[in-house]
């Protein structure tokens, strides 16, 4: 995997961050983005003493920085090999007549509308070179619905659409489009949600076992590593004690 360039969004957390940590270990050089410039710098002094990295600091919501940072990326860099497309976040937990509208705002800003600017930036450059792969980090809230959930779950069966959509436009190309679709996994996504309220994040995984970010990154590498010919387009993750988005085995 040797030279291969792999450029990850939202590589400062969960299983982002474990995914640059996990392909770096074999030998991926790496792009990782993120708002949070101090976590990004942190990364690069852990990973380069065995593999190339290079970092971007932007919000994946701003278009033009989004254009700006990929076409400004250094003449070595600039061939993306995979594209790990996995910021996003949920903002909130609210029935759909009470939730706040900046928090939809930031869900669809971010998780659909980044996931595109992103993508529109980086696959021209695929196609020119009839190259590449693309995964996005779709979710099990893309997969159905549940109560409050709403907006959030939106997101991710845009995800799921467009991941689909994706695969069709870029067939002819010859360029891989994979969804990994994870349950429950323990990263900063509940702390997020619930805007910093420790004690209800942690209550999103009381008396189970989640995933960690560790298993997705397992599953990403697994995805980018099969041979040429063979393309998993989605998988679903789920930990063992969970059977839906509603139905969770708790002590
Ligand atoms: P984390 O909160 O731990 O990580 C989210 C990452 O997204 C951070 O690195 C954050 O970086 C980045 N991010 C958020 N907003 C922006 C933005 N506006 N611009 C750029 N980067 C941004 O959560 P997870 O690791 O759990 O989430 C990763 C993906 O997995 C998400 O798409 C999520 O929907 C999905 N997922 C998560 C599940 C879970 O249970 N945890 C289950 C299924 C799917 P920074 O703040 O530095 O910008
Ligand atoms: C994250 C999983 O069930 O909290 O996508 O929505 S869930």
């Amino acid at each position: 995997m040797e030279n291969k360039i792999v450029l990850i969004t939202g590589a400062t957390s969960g299983i982002g961050l474990a995914t640059a940590r996990l392909l770096g270990s074999k030998g991926f050089n790496i792009i990782a983005c993120g708002r949070r410039e101090e976590r990004l710098e942190d990364l690069k002094k852990e990973l380069e003493k065995n593999t190339g990295i290079h970092t971007l600091n932007f919000d994946v919501r701003d278009k033009n920085a989004v254009k700006e940072v990929i076409n400004s990326l250094p003449e070595e860099w600039k061939h993306i090999d995979v594209l790990i497309n996995n910021a996003g976040n949920a903002h909130g937990l609210d029935t759909i007549d009470q939730a706040n509208l900046d928090d939809w705002d930031l869900m669809i800003d971010i998780n659909v509308k980044g996931l595109l600017y992103v993508s529109r930036a980086i696959i021209p450059g695929m196609v020119s070179r009839k190259a590449g792969h693309i995964i996005n980090i779709g979710s099990l809230a893309g997969k159905e619905t549940y109560a409050k959930g709403n907006v959030y779950c939106g997101t991710k069966h845009a995800v799921d659409a467009i991941s689909s959509g994706m695969r069709k436009d870029l067939l002819e190309h010859g360029i891989k489009v994979s969804q990994v679709c994870p349950g429950l996994v323990n990263t900063e996504f509940s702390e997020v949600r619930f805007k910093g309220d420790e004690k209800k994040a942690e209550s999103v995984y009381k008396g189970m076992e989640p995933l960690y970010a560790e298993d997705i990154a397992e599953i990403i590498e697994f995805v980018i590593t099969r041979p040429k010919h063979v393309n998993i387009a989605d998988s679903l993750i789920l930990p063992l004690d969970q059977a839906s988005s509603t139905e969770v085995k708790r002590t």
